[in-house]
């Protein structure tokens, strides 16, 4: 109503009038963003500083809500991929490990020991090997726009110090979607489980199983102490980047002045999302690290010597997976990283 009697005072001319009303009508009231982790933790907040930044810039036109827990696909994060493709999700900031069983190129963040460093992680996301995985997301479908971070993951437990492979024997580890996950930890000769990080709370809390692997953010957000994680043991052994992604169809509804706004409000909030989950962490901030260790949790540092033991109890796992993600890829990333 409001709109035609805008457009009959107006006066200028109907066909404007009736361009803009089908604009209108095309553009949602909500658009579904997915991700993992709720707003309590950097990955969430990333959401929802998106959400904010496309809202205000775009005078509402763009309403964004967020649902964490990847609540649209039933919490199962390795589904968020499809879901995305066929629109049952219109918008996500997804972790390269959730979206590795359908992009078998994402697999290349989950090698063992691939990134010494954050400034590895940051040769790969911004240098040639993070547009060529852009470029692969575009050619399965949906429109990549901009990269943010979960972390590196770090190893958790709650009955002893782990310094070596050796003290990983028979131990049973949650671990996330992505098959290589599986491979890598029964290389150290423990007893992996794969579960969604909802039903990952309960397993650690009943000790169904003993640890689990994830960044220091996500430690501490989730407060793992409390679930049972007294020992945890700081081997950077893989990071997961989050890329923002949309949906082609939804993208290709909006105008193209819009699509820059989302595109930037998603460069920006990946940015301040990147400095978030390094917060406490990145050397020689250590904030978070004495904060979990202020809650009577056993902080263990591996020495050169005992990554190296990991490194080569895991070659095997390296190799074999370089040939699903591509020795190209592999190869650019390692020449990358070796140049940074
Ligand atoms: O499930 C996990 O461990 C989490 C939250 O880190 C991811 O989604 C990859």
């Amino acid at each position: 109503m409001k709109r035609v009697l805008l457009c009959a005072a107006a006066l200028l001319g109907a066909s404007l009038c009736l361009a803009s009303s089908a604009q209108a009508e095309e553009y949602r009231s909500e658009y579904r963003l997915s991700t993992v982790l709720p707003s309590s933790y950097p990955w969430g907040r990333a959401g929802e500083l998106w959400a904010k930044l496309v809202r205000e810039k775009t005078n509402g036109r763009i309403n964004i809500k967020m649902y964490p827990g990847t609540s649209l696909v039933g919490g199962d994060q390795t589904r968020e991929f499809t879901a995305i493709r066929q629109g049952v999700i219109d918008l996500a900031i997804g972790s390269t490990i959730n979206w590795s069983p359908q992009v078998k190129q994402l697999n290349l963040f989950s090698l063992p020991f691939l990134m010494p460093d954050y400034k590895a992680i940051d040769a790969l996301t911004h240098g040639e090997v993070g547009r060529d995985i852009f470029k692969i997301l575009e050619s399965q479908g949906v429109v990549p726009l901009a990269w943010g971070e979960n972390g590196f993951r770090e190893l958790s437990n709650s009955k002893k110090v782990i310094r070596t492979p050796a003290d990983m024997k028979g131990m049973k580890f949650r671990v996330v979607g992505s098959p290589i996950f599986i491979d890598t930890f029964s290389a150290l000769g423990a007893n992996p489980t794969q579960m969604s990080f909802a039903d990952a709370q309960p397993a650690l809390s009943s000790g169904a199983v003993d640890g689990q692997e994830n960044p220091l953010s996500v430690f501490v957000n989730a407060k793992m102490w409390t679930l049972n994680q007294k020992y945890l043991t700081l081997w950077e052994y893989t990071a997961d980047p989050l890329i923002f992604v949309a949906n082609r169809e939804v993208w290709a509804s909006w105008t193209p002045a819009d699509r820059e706004i989302v595109r930037q409000a998603a460069i920006q909030a990946g940015a301040e999302n990147v400095k978030d989950a390094r917060k406490g962490i990145e050397p020689p901030d250590d904030a978070a690290i004495k904060e979990i260790e202020a809650k009577g949790v056993t902080v263990t540092r591996i020495t050169d010597a005992e990554r190296k033991q990991f490194r080569d109890a895991t070659r095997k796992v390296y190799v074999n997976w370089t040939k699903t993600i591509g020795p190209g890829l592999v190869k650019k990333a390692e020449t990358s990283i070796s140049k940074r």
